[in-house]
């Protein structure tokens, strides 16, 4: 078995259902377990302003999957989920993101692990510290630590 983190995110039609009912349907794919979920979250758009605020939050699964089939039955949730990409950072009904896995580091066109963009983002960095202050985030340090250097940023636990 492997752990891994994922990180949700959603700001359009009804981001909280999207988020649990995206939550249920990883607990309900053969091969993965849900260990834990944060809270939600309600954080304001980082990259791409003029859009709606997000409902963010991240699970801790244990799954047989490896990385790359893991990250694709997350990109066939979001399919579900009627996610479209019309251009970088724009509003989602679903965005499932991939964080940790084990301590794998890799960095291929397909898949960066560490999330290449997590430890500056409060918006991950805030929900994975409730639930696994201790991870180890490759080799930038610990999650409880870089959560500490995002209270600024506007993430609001709900
Ligand atoms: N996702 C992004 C870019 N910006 N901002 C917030 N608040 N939440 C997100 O999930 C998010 C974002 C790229 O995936
Ligand atoms: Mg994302
Ligand atoms: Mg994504």
């Amino acid at each position: 078995m492997h752990r891994a983190f994922i990180a949700l995110g959603s700001n359009l039609q009804n981001p909280q259902e999207q988020i649990n009912a995206a939550l249920q349907r990883i607990a309900n794919t053969p091969d993965i377990q849900l260990i834990k979920a944060s809270s939600l979250y309600q954080t304001a758009p980082v990259g791409y302003d003029n859009q709606p605020d997000f409902i963010n939050a991240v699970a801790e699964i244990s799954t047989t999957l490896a990385p790359l089939a893991l990250l694709q039955t997350l990109l066939n949730i979001e399919t579900m989920h009627g996610r479209e990409r019309p251009f970088p950072n724009a509003p989602r009904v679903l965005d499932l993101d991939l964080l940790l896995y084990d301590d794998v580091i890799m960095n291929t066109e397909t898949l960066t692990l560490p999330h290449p963009r997590m430890c500056e983002r409060g918006f991950v960095m805030l929900p994975l510290a409730e639930i696994a202050p201790n991870i180890k985030i490759g080799n930038n340090g610990y999650a409880d630590g870089l959560a500490a250097k995002c209270d600024n940023q506007d993430v609001c636990k709900l």
